[in-house]
């Protein structure tokens, strides 16, 4: 673990357009931010993380006009739904820029002022090809195509021949500047691979920079000259310094200016790893320490982007999963430099299998088990063996293995160092067999210091996923009994003896819903459709409705809500499970076939609805006195619904 001694932390996203609400591509971006704001705050840095959006040009004046609103009432409504889902991820920046915002337009004046009066910015005359969706000028080597017109290399759209009268940066005045930085600094464009095309398309030469439009209406006038608007790029690219204070709030700016970080996608990286420094070295301002172009996300293997229409939208994830499996998801599946492509199996596959099961069955059952035990709270534990220490020092050395990753913005390899961690321990408790142990008074001890390391280890991986996942992580601090929240404790303060015996733990209640892809896919097309009148068909063959009963009849099953105490094997049986179930007055035990979808481990703690009063039957010799409820799939395999918060055993179902 590298001790940071630097006290503070700046990270920015892009400010995105309002010419649309804010996709899940976005949403990637932020997301990254918002997890390196909060381990860099967990690492007791003072932490400024910046976002916004980025409102003038043609862009925005256009889809204004499309819609019939000015480009204000357009930016405000957008802006609403913006900052409603930065709430809905739990996205914790610390200011929200918004380039229509006073002290911004009065900042970037002062700057063209600046850069005009020492002669980086003079007046001409444009004559070229802009792209309005990418608010870009092409360079001459674009080819004229068979209607004399140009094509936006980048995006594919058509655009537009200007020739007006405008004020120019003089780029090419920096280019051996930039390329000196790029040789000297070679962190200042990541990932590397990135900063080698950067350097490439500089030492191809720069020609000067139009940062003036005549016939741009929607943009901040140039000082002295109003008939000029600021090209978007020059007024965009100085939020970075204006909202953090230059110019109104110099202290605040001179405390965290130069950015550490400023993520941006890989296709606005030539506008701030060329323009943007450049900007700066004539500004005689100091330059952002790094600037990481990201990959994109793909959808069907094309760009998800607004105006191609195809993208996702994240409120229908996060109304179903809520924010952490879309944040772990997308941290998880790609390192940062790299394209993905998002598809609803791979999401739901990830969040089922890490999270539901490894993750959220560990939680469950360890806790589970300790109130089933030790009524909530380990006493007298035995002392570690070398198998239990294993599990603390595994710990302490993942502690800082995963802090220099973070450090590095690899977040995928330190949730997949966390996730092996996870793995380990619970094949430390199924190596353990707790459940087998507490049936013999004698091994009370060893069962204590198994489920109290569990427990630790618990607290201790999930204090390193918080930044990833801050909601579950300080759900799972709150069953484990902690008064302090995850981002109350230090980095360093953090240790594996955090949770110790005597601490009194709570139930769990579900972390993470688990859902299947058809489920899904139905809740994603809207509620389903009324249900058409009865045919002759049945629609799952065998599935005939049966004769009608009264309630009455219904009512004599007395059906309860059961928990699972103990689950094991039935000596040579495979479809057959045996349960010691609490139906809340009593405890039973049972046969249940449930052993081709379900392992013992995962079913220890699990809550689930059982008939109570059905004769007892006897199965392979063994008396099963209740029956649980559970679907049936085509291949004959049984799903038990489990419900979808907590409810105590023996509650009544009807
Ligand atoms: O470019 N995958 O705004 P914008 C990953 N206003 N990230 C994506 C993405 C995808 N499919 N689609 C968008 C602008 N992004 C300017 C920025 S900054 C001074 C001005 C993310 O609304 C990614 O971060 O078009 C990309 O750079 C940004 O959204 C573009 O957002």
């Amino acid at each position: 673990m590298s001790t940071n001694s630097k006290k503070t932390f700046f990270v920015t996203t892009p400010i995105y357009y309002v010419n649309d609400v804010p996709h899940i591509g976005h949403a990637y971006t932020t997301i990254i931010a918002d997890t390196l704001a909060r381990f860099h705050r967990l690492a007791g840095q003072d932490v400024f993380f910046l976002t916004g959006t980025d409102e003038h040009g043609q862009k925005i004046e256009k889809a204004a006009a499309e819609k019939g609103l000015t480009p204000k009432a357009l930016a405000d409504a957008v802006v609403g739904r913006a900052q409603d889902l930065w709430k809905a991820l739990d996205i914790s920046h610390d200011f929200f820029v918004r380039t229509t915002m006073d002290f911004h337009e009065k900042g970037v004046q002062k700057l063209f002022k600046i850069l005009l009066d020492k002669g980086d910015i003079y007046k001409g005359e444009y004559k070229g090809w802009y792209c309005v969706s990418d608010e870009n000028f092409l360079s001459d080597d674009v080819p004229l195509d068979a209607e004399s017109c140009k094509t936006c290399p980048d995006c594919g759209k058509k655009a537009s021949l200007v020739s007006e009268e405008t004020y120019f940066f003089r780029l090419s005045a920096y280019q051996d500047r930039l390329l000196k930085l790029y040789e000297d600094h070679p962190e200042f464009v990541r990932p590397q691979s990135r900063l080698n095309e950067v350097a490439s398309f500089v030492r191809g030469g720069l020609k000067d920079l139009s940062i003036t439009r005549t016939t741009v209406k929607w943009g901040i006038p140039v000082p002295g000259d109003p008939k000029h608007t600021i090209y978007v790029w020059f007024d965009a690219l100085f939020n970075y310094v204006t909202a953090i204070g230059y110019d109104w709030n110099m202290a605040r700016y001179e405390k965290f200016w130069p950015a550490d970080v400023q993520l941006v996608g890989k296709d606005i990286l030539r506008f701030h790893a060329v323009y943007w420094p450049a900007f700066l070295m004539a500004a005689g301002l100091p330059l952002p320490r790094t600037v990481f172009g990201h990959g994109w996300w793909l959808k069907d293997d094309t760009k998800m982007s607004k105006s191609k229409g195809n993208v996702l939208d994240p409120h229908v994830l996060l109304k179903v999963f809520g924010p952490d499996p879309l944040r772990y998801f997308l941290l998880r599946e790609i390192p940062i430099g790299q394209d993905g492509n998002f598809s609803h199996e791979g999401f739901l596959h990830r969040v089922n299998s890490d999270l539901a099961n490894d993750f959220g069955n560990l939680v469950q059952r360890t806790l589970t088990m300790i109130g089933n035990y030790f009524g909530g709270a380990i006493d007298d534990p035995a002392s570690e063996t070398a198998e239990d220490a294993k599990v603390r020092t595994d710990f302490e050395e993942l502690k800082g293995r995963v802090f220099d990753l973070y450090e590095a913005c690899t977040l995928n390899k330190a949730l997949e160092e966390i996730w092996a961690y996870i793995g380990m321990v619970n094949k430390y408790l199924a190596d353990n067999e707790p459940w087998i142990m507490a049936k013999d008074a004698s091994r009370r001890p060893r069962l204590a210091r198994v489920l109290l390391q569990a427990a630790a280890a618990i607290r201790g991986a999930s204090y390193l996923v918080y930044p990833v996942m801050p909601r579950s992580v300080e759900k799972v601090w709150g069953f484990l009994g902690e008064t302090k929240k995850p981002a109350d404790v230090l980095w360093e303060a953090l240790d594996f003896g955090g949770f110790g015996p005597g601490r009194k733990v709570g139930m769990p209640q579900a972390l993470f819903p688990r859902v299947a892809l058809k489920d899904f896919l139905g809740e994603e097309a809207g509620p389903p459709a009324a249900a058409p009148a009865a045919g002759p068909e049945p629609i799952i063959k065998g599935a005939n409705i049966m004769d009608i009963i009264t309630y009455d009849e219904f009512r004599r099953m007395d059906l309860r809500v059961a928990q699972i105490l103990e689950a094991e094997r039935v000596p040579g049986a495979t479809k057959i499970l045996k349960l010691k179930i609490d139906i809340g007055t009593e405890q039973r035990q049972m046969i249940a076939g449930v052993a081709e979808t379900y392992t013992p481990e995962e079913l220890v703690g699990r809550k689930l609805i059982v008939i109570v009063n059905l004769k007892p039957a006897v199965i392979r010799g063994i008396e099963s006195q209740a029956m649980l409820l559970a679907a049936i799939t085509p291949d004959n395999k049984a799903v038990i619904p489990f419900f979808d918060r907590d409810i105590q055993a023996g509650a009544i179902v009807k």
